[in-house]
């Protein structure tokens, strides 16, 4: 238990190398919410998921920056003695609002684990050291384009290729990968953009060998998704509208899926990532550790929690450079065999290179006891 003394709160934005255009609208620059507790005896750094627009979820960086400073920020200073594990409670005065949560949760969980001098990694259960990489291709101008920046990456040494779908983007796009890399595991990511009325494509996209299809459907549904399920030999796997671990097993109970795509950010934090795979670690389902662009804060994170031994499919925790020019931490880089070491320091493993921090921080706040 401890006491949480100081919360610093930053609006960080950071250029993308290149645009990344998924079905629910195109991001040019990566903003995002970082946030630094200062405990007794040590400090935590936890980064929000939320992004620029609602349009993933309904968080959004304002939203998350507001829950914080009026509500989860005062509360946790005013609170004598916490833990993070503490905080589920503690914050369940706040209706939903996961990514805001999730950004203290993971920080306070930093500064505890920091203060101790174990790893993340190693608090949750690691059971590998390497995590195997996968990279998600957003959807280009052109066909050609896309088979360039796929050969790019399979040369990089990513070991799976997500694609980025959308209505009329879709199985002739994906067909073409196909044919150029017949070996190379695929899988596609629609975030929600279609309905059943579009079973045809998911039938067609069944030939293609594909290691999963992401949320075709509706953002929130699980019903929908078991009809598809029940059509389709193609393995389904849930992101957006697995918000928790009940989530997760009421989709497994009614088989809208058979493979988690978990988020810690997406999920409220850490703790609540680890019962989503220990839901599917019990059911037999295998996970993998998503991605939102996240820089190194969010990604040492990620990392940590891949390590779990449930996480068995390649995840999307890719190099630095796929993302940004320059990170907000030393650079995440990849191995020639497409995996990332496990951070094994204190905590997260990272911390912000103060220099970058500030070059990038657009807004910034101090909430104290
Ligand atoms: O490697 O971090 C990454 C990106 C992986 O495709 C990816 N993320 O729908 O899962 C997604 C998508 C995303 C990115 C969603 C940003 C929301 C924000």
């Amino acid at each position: 238990m401890t006491r949480v003394r100081r919360i610093e709160l930053r609006l960080v934005g950071l250029p993308l190398v290149r645009p990344f255009r998924t079905s629910f609208g195109i991001a040019t620059r990566k903003e995002c919410v970082v946030v630094r507790v200062e405990t007794d005896g040590a400090e935590g750094w936890g980064e929000c998921v939320a992004d620029i627009e609602p349009d993933f979820s309904s968080e959004w960086n304002q939203s998350a920056w507001s829950a914080i400073q009026m509500f989860l920020g005062p509360t946790l200073l005013h609170e004598p003695e916490v833990s993070a594990e503490s905080l589920h409670d503690v914050f369940g005065f706040v209706r939903g609002n996961p990514m805001a949560k999730a950004t203290l949760v993971n920080a306070v969980l930093d500064a505890e684990l920091r203060r101790r001098g174990e790893s993340l990694a190693s608090y949750l259960g690691a059971a590998r050291e390497t995590i195997v990489c996968g990279v998600s291709v957003g959807i280009t101008e052109t066909a050609d384009e896309l088979r360039a920046q796929v050969d790019a990456y399979l040369a990089d040494g990513y070991r799976r290729i997500k694609l980025k779908i959308a209505p009329g983007v879709d199985l002739d796009r994906v067909a073409a990968i196909r044919a150029d890399h017949p070996d190379v595991l695929l899988s596609v990511d629609a975030n929600a953009a279609y309905t059943l009325e579009d079973l045809d494509v998911f039938r067609a996209l069944d030939d293609l060998g594909l290691l999963m299809v992401e949320q075709p459907l509706h953002h929130e549904d699980l019903v929908q998704h078991a009809k598809l399920q029940a059509q389709i030999r193609t393995d389904l796997c849930l992101d957006e509208s697995i918000r928790s671990s009940a989530d997760a097993a009421a989709a497994l109970e009614l088989g809208a899926c058979r493979i988690v795509n978990v988020k810690q950010g997406r999920v409220g934090g850490v703790f609540e990532a680890r019962a989503v795979h220990d839901v599917c670690l019990r059911a037999g389902l295998p996970v993998w550790c998503g991605g939102m662009l996240e820089t190194g804060i969010g990604r040492a994170t990620n990392l940590a929690l891949a390590a779990m031994p449930g996480f068995t499919l390649p995840n999307d925790t890719s190099a630095s450079a796929r993302y940004f020019p320059e990170d907000l931490t030393e650079p995440f880089v990849l191995d020639g065999d497409g995996t990332m070491r496990v951070p094994d320091g204190p905590g997260i493993g990272v911390v912000p290179l103060p220099e970058r921090l500030e070059a990038c921080t657009l807004r910034r706040e101090v909430l104290e006891a």
